[in-house]
């Protein structure tokens, strides 16, 4: 049913644009590429592009690789459209400097896999799974429902956008592993997938990841560990490279301009054992602290224009009401 009124809105669009959420990864433009060749399949008149207010470095690299970095670019503002659609994100606050671009009154379609949020435009056409690892994957559903069979480039970004995600399948579901059966079966190389994802660190991120180890502090809540950061780049890698040593918690900290990027991460058996949400959490923050923030349960973010000390205690004193327990910095 839905498939069939996106077919409809997207015949009867004339100008179309894709955009995704800012500091967009991997999974985010990969999929925005490939919404823009499904739609060039169903509407070959329309004029479509793909702006987004950012990407991540490594999605960057990884579409510079693939050979479509001109199919997607960074832009502050968004081109007159008359169908708009939101993939990878639901919350427009997630928009970055294009969120002001975006007319609630006009058609609009969302094709993600994050939890909605109050702010997810309620007249939308909403094409949200939870469940998916990837909007990749949500992407992949969507085309075998609608009969079409991605060309083997389609289907080699699908199961990026699916790896990079899923962490390279570290998770997922019964449904996610016949998706990428399926995309192997379009043409897609898992070993060239890999390999286009395995870009080796930049001087710059690896200096991030050091200092952040060095800089951290560590808490306790209950039994968990919770290690805190700055850095000036790479803070989502940062607050992975802290949960890899060993920490059960990271969230590290960016100041910019006149705003802090706070990322956090968490390790698998903290976010099964508690139950914490780490996007909703940062979504909570955010509202707190008048930002904006959201994500995944184990992987999210928040850009909110305060200072990292108010930033990172409102995220303790969160964790620690969530939890019930009480925070103790370690020595
Ligand atoms: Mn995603």
């Amino acid at each position: 049913m839905k498939e069939v009124l996106l077919l409809k809105m997207v015949k009867e669009a004339s100008k179309i644009v894709i955009t995704s959420h800012q500091n967009s990864d991997v999974d985010a433009v990969l999929s925005c590429f490939v919404v823009k060749k499904l739609i060039s399949k169903i509407n070959s008149t329309a004029i479509v592009s793909v702006v987004t207010s950012g990407m991540n470095a490594q999605a960057r690299k990884v579409v510079e690789s693939l050979g479509i970095a001109s199919e997607v670019r960074d832009g502050d503002s968004i081109p007159e459209y008359d169908l708009c659609l939101l993939v990878d994100v639901n919350n427009p606050m997630h928009l970055g400097s294009l969120r002001d671009n975006i007319s609630y009154d006009k058609p609009m379609i969302i094709i993600d896999h994050h939890r909605p949020s109050t702010n997810t435009p309620s007249k939308a056409l909403a094409i949200l799974d939870e469940n998916a690892v990837a909007t990749a994957e949500v992407l992949c559903d969507l085309m075998i429902n609608m009969d079409v069979r991605p060309s083997k480039e389609e289907a080699q970004c699908l199961l990026i956008g699916i790896l990079s995600d899923s962490r390279r399948l570290s998770m997922g579901t019964s449904k996610t592993m016949r998706n990428v059966a399926y995309l192997l079966s379009c043409g897609a190389s898992l070993s060239e997938a890999i390999a286009t994802l395995s870009i080796p660190m930049t001087y710059s991120e690896k200096i991030a990841r050091l200092k952040a180890s060095q800089r951290a502090l560590i808490y306790s809540l209950g039994q968990w560990i919770i290690a805190i950061s700055n850095v000036g780049s790479y803070e989502a890698s940062a607050a992975r490279a802290l949960v890899d040593l060993g920490a059960d918690l990271a969230a590290v900290c960016n100041e910019l301009n006149d705003e802090v990027r706070l990322c956090a991460r968490a390790s698998e058996e903290f976010v099964k054992k508690t139950g914490v949400h780490l996007g909703e959490e940062m979504d909570k923050l955010s509202a707190l602290m008048s930002g904006s923030g959201g994500g995944h349960a184990g992987a999210a973010c928040a850009t909110i224009p305060k200072g990292c000390e108010d930033i990172i205690s409102g995220f303790l004193t969160l964790m620690s009401n969530r939890l019930g327990q009480p925070v103790k910095k370690m020595d």
